[in-house]
């Protein structure tokens, strides 16, 4: 009884870590991103435009992710890429749209981003891989919608025949919501790997976004800067790398704008480190297939 009573519970394990586990420095970070995207040049003198794909399943911030990246070059909300504004248990992006961003001077970024329907865990109602393999390849044009019931006809007008390597996706970026990646569907996962697959055969560098940190953590919600110390995060990013076989390095989290007001430096400092490793994997992919031939 008395050793009962004088029993002492051990304290809960605490959430977060002692020191983040990836260095981020928050206060001078943003500038020295802007500079160094505002100065980057795609590699290559033939090729004006970096192409990313943003692929994943429906709902997991592929459009906000985008609208994120143009926010955060802007230095205020836009909402270009249509997101959804509550879930429908549809995909909301149907057409496959290719976005650009002007840069202050009237000129563009040397990337573009194509946002594209999200996979569903029914695979006879998501985008074909066989489509997304063409679209990799460069032999589906903008605006295309797609159709899962059958691939792009060669004869379609958005089909284009002989892709160079500038109509070519030059990084495939994976966007998955942190609240659910260890509870992603078997098919959602499958999808996902197909597509890895056709795209590491064409040697197409990856990463992955992993979106919605602030519903996945209590601590990151209330502390977005506290996203390299929570347990729970890293958690995440470790399952994600588990289930897709993408390492650690290549993963991003970040918190989307989504119904901010203003814009947050601490969120643009993780949008623009994810933006600036996309854009150096595709710029380097585009400099070896031209040294390669
Ligand atoms: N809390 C939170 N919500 C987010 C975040 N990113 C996106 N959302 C919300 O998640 C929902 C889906 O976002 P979308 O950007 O439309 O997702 P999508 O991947 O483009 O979806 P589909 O086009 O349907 O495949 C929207 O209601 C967003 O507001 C985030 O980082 N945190
Ligand atoms: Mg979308």
């Amino acid at each position: 009884m008395w050793a009962l009573k004088h029993f002492k519970k051990s304290p809960p394990p605490s959430p977060e870590y002692d020191k983040p586990w990836r260095p981020m420095d928050w206060k001078t970070n943003r500038q020295t991103f802007m500079a160094t995207i505002n100065d980057f040049e795609s590699g290559n003198k033939d090729i004006d435009t970096l192409r990313v794909l943003l692929h994943g399943p429906q709902g997991a911030g592929k459009s906000s992710f985008f609208n994120s990246v143009n926010t955060a070059l802007e230095g205020r909300i836009t909402t270009r890429a249509l997101a959804q504004s509550a879930f429908t248990g549809r995909s909301f992006t149907l057409e496959c749209n290719t976005y650009k961003i002007k840069k202050k001077a009237g000129s563009f970024y040397p990337f573009s981003f194509t946002d594209i329907a999200g996979i569903h865990d029914d695979s006879s109602t998501s985008i074909r891989t066989e489509d997304i393999r063409k679209l990799l390849s460069g032999h589906i044009k903008d605006g295309y919608t797609f159709n899962s019931a059958k691939t792009i006809d060669e004869d379609d007008q958005k089909y284009n025949r002989n892709p160079a390597l500038k109509d070519r996706i030059h990084c495939l970026v994976g966007v998955l919501p942190a609240s659910t990646v260890s509870l992603m569907d078997g098919e959602v996962i499958k999808q996902m790997k197909a597509v890895r697959e056709k795209a590491r055969d064409l040697g197409i560098p990856q990463t992955v976004i992993i979106t919605k940190v602030d519903e996945a953590c209590p601590l990151v919600h209330e502390d977005l800067k506290k996203i390299y110390t929570s347990k729970k995060i890293k958690e995440k990013m470790e399952a994600c790398s588990y289930t897709l076989g993408v390492p650690i390095s290549c993963i991003y989290p970040v918190k989307n704008y989504h119904r901010e007001r203003a814009t947050d430096a601490t969120m643009d400092v993780l949008i623009l480190d994810a933006l600036q490793n996309i854009v150096n994997f595709a710029s380097d992919y585009v400099e070896d297939q031209v040294s390669s031939g």
